[in-house]
């Protein structure tokens, strides 16, 4: 798929990717979105996720995902539940939630899904989300057992398992505002272990930690609150990253 190769090339170039995540419950205004998502582009950020656990409408996403279109960057869906699918998307993270005791978020929701998404043209990017730490509101509605902040080990046996069965990302979630993030420790063991390109999201708050995030072999940060309550700081967060291409 298109959206796919597009992020292929991102990581083959060693350019770290960065998700500019625009949760529709948290727009109040889609001109301030608009000025934003301008910033956001300009400054290097590589796609739009959009999504969010609680108080997302399809009309809202609609909304969003409308005036997000203006902007040359793919628009990836992040669901939280099968209501979070829209035409007007490229693509969808296609995701299980490995670490849910509840096997509708294993694989209940993605059957069905799957029609919908096959009839909309939907691009689907196959992720496993696995939920780390602080785990959030996503933890909660999701029944994870959450994976320890310190136990790498254990992540990294999901992260073996994922990529064992096909997915080609794994998205460690420490939950949106999350006081503390994924770890870099975790991160670097799970590296050494697989393969599988890793998206770290949750917490996400400073340019230092998100540097150390891709260091630690990160392919793809995802920031959410800090673009809401510190635009301009996302940006620094985003240049910070840029900065560590291979090669710059
Ligand atoms: C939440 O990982 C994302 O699903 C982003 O988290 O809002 O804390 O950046 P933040």
């Amino acid at each position: 798929g298109k959206v796919a190769s597009y992020l292929q090339r991102l990581i083959d170039e060693g350019s770290p990717i960065h998700f500019s995540l625009i949760d529709p419950d948290k727009v109040t205004d889609l001109e301030i979105l608009q000025n934003v998502a301008t910033k956001l582009y300009r400054s290097g950020s590589s796609a739009f996720l959009v999504g969010g656990t609680l108080g997302v409408s399809k009309e809202r996403l609609d909304g969003i995902l409308e005036i997000l279109n203006d902007y040359p960057i793919p628009k990836i869906i992040f669901p939280s539940n099968v209501n979070l699918i829209s035409e007007k998307a490229d693509a969808i993270l296609f995701m299980s939630l490995l670490n849910s005791d509840d096997l509708y978020y294993v694989i209940g929701a993605q059957v069905a899904a799957s029609f919908i998404v096959k009839s909309m043209k939907l691009e689907p990017i196959p992720t496993g989300y696995l939920i780390v730490g602080h785990g959030g509101t996503a933890a909660h509605i999701g029944r994870a057992r959450v994976i320890p902040y310190d136990n790498a080990e254990l992540a990294s046996a999901y992260a073996l398992a994922a990529e064992f069965m096909g997915m080609d990302y794994l998205y460690l979630e420490a939950g949106s505002g999350a006081p503390e993030t994924v770890r870099p420790e975790m991160i670097r063991t799970i590296s050494r272990v697989s393969r599988i390109n890793l998206i770290v999201g949750g917490g996400i708050r400073s340019p230092e930690r998100a540097v150390e995030i891709v260091r630690a072999g990160a392919k793809a940060i995802v920031t959410g609150n800090v673009i809401e309550n510190d635009t301009e700081r996302a940006l620094k967060i985003i240049e910070a990253i840029q900065n560590l291409r291979v090669g710059y």
